[in-house]
């Protein structure tokens, strides 16, 4: 598996090539829509391969605390049915309309939130898919600085989380995180 890795203070930051369906990180992320019902992409592998539990407990949210839907940039969290992850945390990014909606910040914050919301859980590892980058359409290079900007500005804050990981399941993709971190990570 090919993997980089970078530190902020004590917390690991790691970027991989793979599939998150196969990572023991405590929770991943599942980059959701707001019906919180499944989908193509990362949310129907995480669905297809961690059974109708996950799917149980998203049914549940909505029908208790959103019966709307998952707003954009929030996150709820579930157990991980037959996952090797503890807990899936669910989130909704942006649909890239442009650049003119808001899109980097409701990226920014549906990191934010899955990364508070695993604090809040006490768990110490966590791994994220490139939210947005798929169906969803966000330029891959502008979203690699908003994921990472986001992960470096939580890391900085708290020392709790001591391994984030990003999940890239294309080359391309990962290279394209790799040159924004080396970027950042100076
Ligand atoms: N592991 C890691 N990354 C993956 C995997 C995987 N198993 N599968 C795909 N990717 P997307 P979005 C990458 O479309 O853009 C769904 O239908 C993929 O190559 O999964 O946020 C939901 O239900 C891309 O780089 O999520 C929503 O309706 C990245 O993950 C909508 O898509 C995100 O692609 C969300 O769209």
């Amino acid at each position: 598996m090919e993997k980089n890795e970078f530190k902020i203070g004590n917390t690991l930051i790691e970027l991989v090539l793979g599939d998150i369906t196969e990572m023991d990180t405590d929770a991943i992320v599942n980059a959701a829509n707001s019906s919180l019902l499944g989908g193509g992409g990362v949310d129907g592998a995480i669905h297809r391969k961690g059974g109708l539990k996950i799917f149980e407990e998203c049914k549940k949210i909505r029908a208790t605390k959103y019966p709307s839907g998952l707003p954009t940039g929030e996150a709820v969290i579930t157990s991980a049915g037959n996952l090797k992850s503890q807990f899936v945390i669910h989130t909704v990014g942006p649909v890239w309309q442009g650049g003119i909606h808001d899109e980097s910040k409701l990226l920014e914050k549906a990191y934010d939130s899955s990364l508070r919301l695993a604090l809040s859980k006490g768990l110490s590892s966590i791994s994220f898919p490139s939210i947005s980058t798929g169906a969803y359409n966000y330029p891959i290079k502008q979203a690699s600085f908003v994921a990472l900007n986001a992960i470096i500005k939580f890391a900085d804050k708290q020392q709790k989380i001591a391994k984030i990981v990003m999940v890239l399941f294309s080359k391309k993709t990962f290279d394209i995180y790799l040159t924004t971190a080396k970027s950042l990570f100076k």
